[in-house]
């Protein structure tokens, strides 16, 4: 079936349901993926028949692993206008999402990284398993914590989300569920049971959760957070590296190893990115903010050599440039952060198509 649809989109049993069918490349997003969902979403907002939405996924692998990087990555080695159109209409599907009126629930089965955190974050029911396995791994590609990272991230309690973002951290379940990251765990053998409800009964949603919620374990991360928040919260990646340093312990000295194998550029752009986004007073407004960063990162050398060596050549050592961290000048990451000519800036404009939305949070 070389012509299936990448997003299967229909109403089943009074829910608007979003498969991703992708499995090939794990459900990572292209530009056709977004304008599907986006689409359907706006369809489903006014439709009688539809009363939650359930996003899901296709075959074994896992949720997304993120968004279509090497198509991204060779746009931008280019005049960047696809890469640009691909997150112009990524990021309307994750502000779709989140100013959503109607209950969402996503299954964060398996892979859920980059993109997939993009499509499963603004979901109001998030639902980990055993395999679940979450990050926001673009740093290691010099790229950086997109898809609204800026307004999650330093949402987090403490500085989890400066710590999530820079050094890329892998989480399970009972992580997520502490972070919050997860509303709910339910063990993946009984998650096309669950489904079955559901769609036999979307108004059961919170009971049928509640019946199928099981125990996650314990959160490794609950032993980190007071190193978290003493260590990531310095001043400057710089200040965070040296106080990793300082610290000398075996996992300070884990996480500086980390960081030293990341994009210094993608990095700094985080660092500045999660900072301001705390004060950030709208997702939409938050969304423009990383379309700009999107729209000089994704023609970034630190890029294309990121995607170079974790995704084609899979040699696992890019050469970044600027190669340290001092080289990331103010100037450089002002010109990253700076507005775009207002007739390219990102626009929420076709989501308030049929009236304006009105935002949950
Ligand atoms: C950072 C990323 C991505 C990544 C790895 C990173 C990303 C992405 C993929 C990916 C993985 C497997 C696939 C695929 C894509 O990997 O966004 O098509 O089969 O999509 O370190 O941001």
């Amino acid at each position: 079936m070389t012509d299936a649809a990448p997003v299967i989109a229909r109403v089943e049993g009074g829910w608007g349901r979003l498969t991703l069918n992708r499995p090939s490349a794990l459900h990572a997003l292209n530009t056709q993926m977004c304008q599907i969902m986006a689409q359907a979403l706006l369809a489903w907002r006014n439709d009688p028949r539809v009363a939650a939405v359930m996003l899901d996924h296709t075959g074994p692998r896992g949720f997304c692993a993120g968004g279509d990087i090497r198509m991204i990555m060779e746009s931008g080695a280019q005049d960047g206008v696809a890469a640009r159109a691909f997150f112009a209409e990524e990021y309307r599907l994750n502000a779709l999402l989140f100013g959503y009126d109607k209950p969402v629930v996503a299954f964060m089965d398996g892979v859920v990284m980059g993109g997939g955190v993009g499509i499963s974050a603004p979901a109001s029911y998030r639902i980990a398993t055993e395999r679940t396995v979450f990050a926001m791994p673009e740093t290691g590609i010099g790229l950086f914590p997109d898809v609204g990272g800026g307004w999650f991230l330093p949402r987090l309690v403490g500085e989890t989300g400066m710590w999530l973002a820079l050094t890329g951290a892998r989480l399970k379940a009972a992580d997520c569920l502490l972070l919050g990251l997860a509303t709910d765990y339910v063990p993946q053998g009984q998650v096309e049971a669950l489904k079955a409800q559901l769609l036999a009964d979307p108004g059961a949603l919170d009971t049928l959760l509640t019946e199928r919620e099981a125990d996650a374990g314990e959160p490794p991360l609950a032993r980190q957070r007071a190193d978290i928040d003493r260590l990531f919260g310095a001043e400057s990646v710089e200040a965070i590296l040296n106080a990793l340093e300082a610290d000398g312990g075996e996992w300070a000295l884990a996480q500086l190893a980390t960081l030293k194998s990341k994009s210094p550029q993608a990095m700094k752009v985080a660092y500045r990115q999660l900072r301001q986004g705390r004060d950030v007073q709208s997702f939409e407004a938050e969304m423009a903010v990383e379309y700009r960063i999107a729209a000089r990162v994704s023609m970034s050398a630190d890029f294309r050599e990121g995607v170079r060596a974790v995704i084609v050549d899979k040699d696992n050592a890019p050469r970044w440039d600027p190669p340290t961290l001092a080289q990331v000048t103010q100037q450089k990451l002002d010109a990253i952060f700076e507005p775009l000519p207002e007739d390219e800036e990102w626009t929420p404009a076709h989501l308030n198509e049929g009236g304006a939305q009105r935002g949950r949070r």
